[in-house]
């Protein structure tokens, strides 16, 4: 029986959610006031324009349509669930129906070939409060794509949105065509076109990606960014060890070659040994729910304490909590996240484990950790990493975990593992 009060979380997880609203809604009451009054945003031509594309999408009896704050509760919509979207890659075997795809061979080379749209749309960052975002398929975070080292990422785009848009991958691109900038090859697609990025794998690690047009703060914290996981090949891990550690080659024994090499088993998601480990994908995010310039909503995976402690009777059985609980796992199992920073306007973000330290692979483009036994590890703008956790010594119960900026924390990046 676990030793926490787990009633204690809930009214905890209660209070600084009904106080996130409260403070939301006083916001937009202070930018209306701001707007009506002609103070402006400070006089930023960008944020004039970003303000002036807000209102665009509010119809109808004004900003009223804004005063739809819900009580502290759970998320009505169910178009996006931030517990699945945690166990969601796509790998090109159709993981998730709303992500066309495919895997095929071509020329020797695997290919894996996804179908984005970029959209306009709504999504919900705390209960009763949308935010108007551009996302690809309609989802903030965008899908994660998974690849193998080596093989070629085919991603056919389609811009369905009001404003260009394109994808730009943080990988190892040897094509300046395919970098998905306004420079270079097709440039920005305007509404209604589209093009085909291919993207060789490379390197492994966990990868972001984005759109990439101006003024970009606005694309990117408007939703339109993702990761791309790219697992190492063993094989090729065997041949050139040395790439996958800080080592010379020199120094490479046959003990750390092999140790390498199952390490590289492990994070590839063709080999059964990944099997044993429980994966997720944590992208950390902000939401400008005012347009001024700053964030107001912090979360894991777009939704504020989407994984905060509802209704439980302690043994994992939740009377409330459909759309909000822990993340349950087992204690026996393996833990990795692969977290990247997709947050806007604020310089950093991070992660930090209660009562846990855990290992951090910086970029995750090596096979050993870059960080041991740390509780804390920050992220610059577009970084990102492979966290691994071991809570085998640990007693069943809840265990925190959220960023260590503390204002973000209580603006919603707060969660719990649940451990069983
Ligand atoms: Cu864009």
């Amino acid at each position: 029986m676990p030793s926490q009060d787990y009633s204690q979380a809930a009214k905890l997880s209660e209070r600084l959610e009904q106080r996130l609203v409260d403070s939301l809604e006083s916001d937009f009451k202070t930018t209306r006031r701001a707007v009506l009054g002609g103070l402006g945003l400070a006089g930023s031509a960008a944020l004039t324009g970003i303000g002036r594309a807000d209102s665009d999408e509010h119809h109808g009896p004004g900003e009223d349509s804004h005063g739809n704050f819900g009580a502290t509760g759970e998320y009505s919509d169910t178009d996006f669930d931030p517990h699945e979207f945690l166990y969601q890659f796509n790998t090109g075997r159709g993981e998730q129906e709303n992500v066309p795809q495919d895997v095929y061979e071509e020329n020797g080379r695997t290919i894996r070939e996804f179908t984005f749209q970029a959209v306009d749309t709504t999504v919900s960052i705390a209960p009763g409060i949308e935010f108007p975002a551009w996302a690809y398929n309609g989802q903030v975070p965008g899908p994660t794509i998974r690849a193998v080292e080596g093989d070629l990422i085919r991603v056919k785009f389609e811009n369905l949105g009001r404003h260009a848009h394109t994808i730009h991958p943080h990988l190892r691109n040897l094509n300046p065509e395919m970098d998905g900038i306004p420079q270079n090859g097709p440039g920005v697609l305007n509404t209604g076109e589209s093009f085909t990025y291919e993207w060789i794998a490379q390197p492994a690690g966990v990868h972001f990606y984005h759109c990439h047009s101006l003024p970009l703060k606005e694309h990117i914290h408007r939703g339109l960014y993702g990761a791309i996981i790219i697992d190492p090949d063993p094989e090729r891990v065997a041949q050139r060890p040395e790439e996958y550690c800080d080592f010379h080659r020199s120094q490479i024994t046959d003990e750390l070659r092999a140790e390498l090499v199952a390490e590289a088993k492990t994070r590839n998601h063709e080999y059964a040994e990944n099997d044993a480990v429980n994966e997720m994908v944590m992208v950390m995010n902000g939401f400008d729910t005012n347009f001024d310039g700053g964030n107001e909503v912090y979360a894991a995976n777009t939704r504020a304490f989407a994984y905060g402690v509802g209704e439980t009777d302690g043994r994992g059985n939740w009377k409330a909590g459909e759309t909000k609980r822990p993340i349950q796992i087992d204690k026996n199992q393996r833990q990795r996240v692969y977290l990247i920073n997709a947050i806007e306007f604020d310089l950093i973000n991070s992660f930090h484990t209660h009562s846990q330290f855990f290992d951090y692979y910086d970029h995750g483009t090596t096979l050993l950790p870059t960080n041991q036994t740390v509780d804390t590890v920050m992220q610059c703008q577009a970084q990102r990493g492979i966290i691994e956790l071991d809570y085998s010594n640990h007693d069943p119960g809840l265990y925190m975990f959220h960023a260590h900026q503390s204002e973000f924390a209580e603006l919603g990046w707060m969660s719990f593992f649940e451990v069983v």
